[in-house]
């Protein structure tokens, strides 16, 4: 039995983020897909581990950690990897690494949310987009592109000249965007879309996307 264990529903972003991070640091773990249809995850034992019943949850031991990012960070800290160094040693610069990683969680995934949720899920169900929310939630993610080719104009990755987390937890919605209209915004941008091409190439957000597909 796998001593560290991801508890999870790999077509969620969330899941997918805590994926990639653990692959990303060639961490081994045993994957625990739950059925969130099902409310698994609203039973015992996993209320336990996340008291307020969401997904990914990751186990290592003693340690429980729930919620994707909390999992990220940490994980880029505890599984410090040679190879796939995600984090800087210099305070000042992993300081640059943070606000980044919250940029993504306030303003980033904000209308990332509302647009896949629009744009996927709803066509998914059968359902039509609200054109007027899509127009709405595109002017607020385009705002923060700017903001990011701004960024990308000085270096090449978002926290600095390496691949982090700050780039990493991107990567879940940028999967589903990139399948929708909204794929123009990054592509209007060319700092921007060369930093997309470089994240999701990575192999080890490829294994993920196989798993998503697999599901
Ligand atoms: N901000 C949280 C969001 C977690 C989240 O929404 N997870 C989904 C599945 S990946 C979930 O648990 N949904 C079921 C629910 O909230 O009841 C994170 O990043 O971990």
């Amino acid at each position: 039995m796998a001593a560290r264990k991801l508890y999870g529903a790999v077509e969620c972003r969330a899941t997918m983020r805590a994926l990639a991070s653990l692959l990303e640091h060639e961490v081994e773990f045993e994957f625990v897909a739950l059925d969130l249809n099902a409310g698994e995850h609203k039973k015992e034992p996993f209320l336990t581990l996340s008291p307020l019943g969401t997904l990914p949850i990751f186990q290592d031991g003693d340690l429980i950690i729930f919620g994707s990012r909390p999992i990220m960070r940490c994980v880029s800290h505890v599984y410090l990897n040679p190879k796939t160094n995600q984090i800087y040693m210099a305070p000042k610069m992993q300081g640059i690494v943070s606000t980044w990683i919250d940029v993504e969680d306030h303003h980033f995934d904000p209308p990332a949310l509302k647009l896949i949720s629009e744009l996927v899920y709803k066509l998914k169900n059968g359902l039509p987009p609200d054109e007027m929310t899509v127009a709405s939630e595109e002017a607020k993610l385009a705002g923060v592109l700017d903001v990011y080719e701004e960024k990308l104009s000085n270096s090449e990755f978002l926290g600095g000249d390496k691949f982090t987390s700050a780039d990493l937890t991107h990567l879940p919605s940028l999967h589903y965007l990139m399948r929708t209209p909204v794929k123009r915004l990054f592509q209007e941008r060319p700092k921007v879309s060369t930093w997309c091409a470089a994240i999701t190439s990575r192999p080890a957000w490829a294994k993920v996307v196989e798993m998503v597909m697999e599901k």
